[in-house]
C-alpha cells in the first residue's frame, strides 16, 4: 500500500490522520502541505483538496480529502485493528463524538484558547471560546460513562479526533484548567497521551 498523506506536523487535522494510519501499523510518507501564512501548498494542491486544507491523501491512487472521509477509508480499507465499534449505537456515539469535535470542540477549543495563547504570545482566550469549550467538554464527559464504547474503552476514530485536539488544548494552561473541571475526561486523556502514538506524532508546538 502506497500512501501519501498531505499536511503539517502540527496540524490537528493531519495528527487525527497520522493516529489512525499508525494505529493500523500502516506505513506512509508525510508530505509538507502548510495552508497557513509563511507556509505553501504543493503546485496544484487545490486538485487535491479544492478547499486548500490539510490533510488531503492518496492511497494507492485514490485522492481523498476530509478527515472523516479519509480515516473511514482507511478503516475499511485495512481490517486490524478495527477502528468503528461493531454494535451499531456505539458506531452512531463514535460518529456523535467526531462531529462534536469538529463541529463545537475544535474551533473554541484550538483557535479559541490553543492558537492565541501558544501562537499569538499569551494573547488571553475570548470568553465566549472558554464558555463554548466548557459546554463541548461537559457534553464529551457524559459520554465516558453513558458510551464508554464510542471511544474511551477501546480506540476508534473518534479516539484520535479527541486526542488531536486535547493535544492542543492541553497545552496552554487555560485549556489545561477547562479539561481539569471534567475529571473523566481527563482520566483518559492522562492514560492517553502517553501512548507511543502520541508521543511519536507531537510536533514540537504542543506539549501532548
Ligand atoms: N473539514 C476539514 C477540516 C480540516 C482543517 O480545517 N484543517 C486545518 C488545519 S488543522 C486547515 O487546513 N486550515 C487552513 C485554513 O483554515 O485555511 C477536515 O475534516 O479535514
Amino acid at each position: 500500500m502506497e500512501v501519501k498523506l498531505y499536511g503539517t506536523e502540527e496540524s490537528v487535522y493531519t495528527r487525527m490522520v497520522r493516529l489512525t494510519l499508525l494505529a493500523k501499523k500502516i506505513a506512509f510518507a508525510l508530505i509538507e502541505a502548510d495552508p497557513f501564512d509563511g507556509g505553501a501548498l504543493p503546485e496544484d494542491y487545490d486538485l487535491r483538496h479544492p478547499f486548500k486544507r490539510i490533510p488531503a491523501i492518496e492511497i494507492d491512487g485514490v485522492r481523498l480529502y476530509e478527515t472523516d472521509a479519509i480515516v473511514h477509508y482507511i478503516d475499511a480499507a485495512i481490517e486490524n485493528p478495527k477502528l468503528t465499534p461493531s454494535a451499531i449505537e456505539d458506531a452512531a456515539r463514535m460518529r456523535q463524538v467526531m462531529r462534536i469535535v469538529d463541529n463545537y470542540a475544535y474551533r473554541p477549543l484550538v483557535w479559541g484558547i490553543y492558537v492565541p495563547v501558544w501562537w499569538r504570545d499569551g494573547l488571553e482566550p475570548a470568553q465566549n471560546d472558554i464558555e463554548k469549550s466548557r459546554h463541548a467538554l461537559g457534553v464529551l464527559e457524559d459520554f465516558v460513562d453513558s458510551s464508554p464504547e464510542a471511544c474511551f474503552k477501546d480506540w476508534t476514530l473518534a479516539t484520535f479526533y479527541l486526542a488531536s485536539v486535547f493535544g492542543a488544548a492541553d497545552s496552554v494552561a487555560q485549556g489545561s484548567a477547562l479539561i481539569d473541571e471534567r475529571s473523566s475526561l481527563r482520566d483518559w486523556w492522562n492514560g492517553f497521551r502517553t501512548q507511543p502514538i502520541m508521543v511519536q506524532t507531537k510536533s514540537k508546538h504542543t506539549k501532548f
